[in-house]
């Protein structure tokens, strides 16, 4: 009997357009020559332009659409043209560019951008994002060669084919590119896997999300991502979350997308609700919980989980809600701590996310409070914190990828 998990997003509302601006031109000073595109009132008069002093090679280049010219003049040159009575436009030559990168809020809700801002990246942290696969054609996420479907159908069988946009859009919350263009990942220099334990539909079933972990585990991943879940609980589920754990391995987890207006049912999914594995809850801009998001007893930290803009397959972008793209936040947050701190246990990383994160109220609704990953990375435990403190029984012996056996 296959009991089926569902991915944990909602709407998919506002696909955002990348779109070119005009940028300014510099201001030219007395006398320095700049880049103009004249229009005449009638056909281009080269006489004129040789009356103001404009020579052949000023010209770049004329038009045959409309009697425009672009060229190179002095300032005073250009005034001396635009009062003229033939010509119809004079304008600075403008460059255009793209629009260049979007922040999402979340990055610097986390303090993923103040981490950045410190040369703390992410660099060589592997997460493996367990979910509908990762688009690997994006232009803004790198995505390693090796990666893992449990399906065997055609359909499915590519982890780098994703045709729910699901994995693609967790994908790139952990670590979409810092250049010039989409959006900005929490560490991303952080090295993404594409597992896919979900089908095209968003649908998979517990031996699925275990054999991603098995994958994980022998593949030495440092961080699992799993922005899924469902209501019914599994012994063995809960066993490879167990033995991933112990290997050393950070298990995060979407706490589920079933928690009431009133934030008050006990509504954590699995495998989030196992001890071994962060629950992480959805919040807005406002640190408000979203109404969606689960809660109880189990959920341990939060995130943004609102209008959350992220890539998507064929060069898109989109924004979704949902504690799926909560998860993702606190993956990459952990990655970027674990780049710097590697001598860190998975279980002294967990007690460091939980001891730097801000209180939000509610336990039950909110777990620890908001991550932030730069009070995180420079938190040297003498302060007394805000609770917890870094003690603990671990066999801890650094992140996986760093040294493990
Ligand atoms: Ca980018
Ligand atoms: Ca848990």
């Amino acid at each position: 009997m296959k009991k089926t998990l569902s991915v944990l997003f909602m709407l998919s509302l506002c696909f955002v357009l990348i779109v070119p601006s005009i940028g300014a031109q510099g201001v030219s000073s007395e006398g320095k020559s700049g880049e103009y595109l004249v229009q005449f009132n009638g056909p281009v008069n080269h006489g004129l332009l040789t009356a103001f002093g404009v020579s052949e090679e000023d010209v770049f280049h004329e038009f045959n659409a409309l009697p425009v010219v672009h060229l190179q003049l002095t300032e005073k040159q250009a005034f001396g043209l635009s009062n003229h009575p033939k010509i119809k436009y004079l304008e600075e030559n403008a460059e255009v560019q793209a629009l260049g990168q979007t922040v999402p809020w979340g990055i610097p809700h986390v303090q993923g951008t103040d981490a950045h801002g410190e040369g703390y990246t992410g660099n060589g942290v592997k997460v493996a994002i367990l979910d509908t696969g990762i688009d690997n054609t994006h232009e803004d996420l790198n995505v390693q060669p090796n990666g893992h479907s449990v399906f065997s159908d055609a359909d499915n069988s590519d982890p780098f084919y994703d045709g729910s946009g699901h994995g693609t859009h967790v994908a790139g919350t952990v670590a979409a590119l810092n250049n010039n263009l989409g959006v900005l990942g929490v560490a991303y220099d952080a090295e993404l896997y594409a597992v896919k334990v979900l089908n095209n539909s968003g649908s998979g079933s517990y031996a699925g999300i275990a054999e991603g972990i098995e994958w994980s585990i022998e593949n030495g991943m440092d961080i699992i991502n799993m922005s899924l879940g469902g209501s019914h609980s599994s012994s063995i589920l809960k066993e490879f979350c167990d033995l991933a754990y112990d290997s050393g391995i950070l298990l995060v987890a979407a706490a589920g997308n079933s928690g009431n207006r009133g934030g008050n049912n006990d509504s954590v999914g699995y495998p989030a609700k196992y001890d071994s594995v962060i629950a992480v809850a959805a919040v807005d801009e406002n640190n408000n919980r979203a109404s969606f998001s689960s809660t109880g007893p189990a959920v341990e930290l939060s995130a943004p989980g609102v209008r959350v803009l992220s890539t998507v397959p064929g060069n898109d972008y989109a924004s979704y809600n949902g504690t799926s793209m909560a998860s993702p936040h606190v993956a990459g947050v952990a990655a970027l701590i674990w780049a710097e701190k590697p001598e860190l246990s998975n279980v002294e990383l967990r007690e460091l996310l939980r001891a730097t994160a801000i209180n939000l109220g509610g336990s039950n609704q909110y777990g620890y409070g908001l991550v932030q990953a730069l009070d995180a990375i420079e938190y040297t435990g003498s302060g007394g914190g805000n609770g917890g403190g870094q003690d603990d029984d671990d066999s801890g012996s650094g992140r996986p990828g760093n040294g493990r056996p």
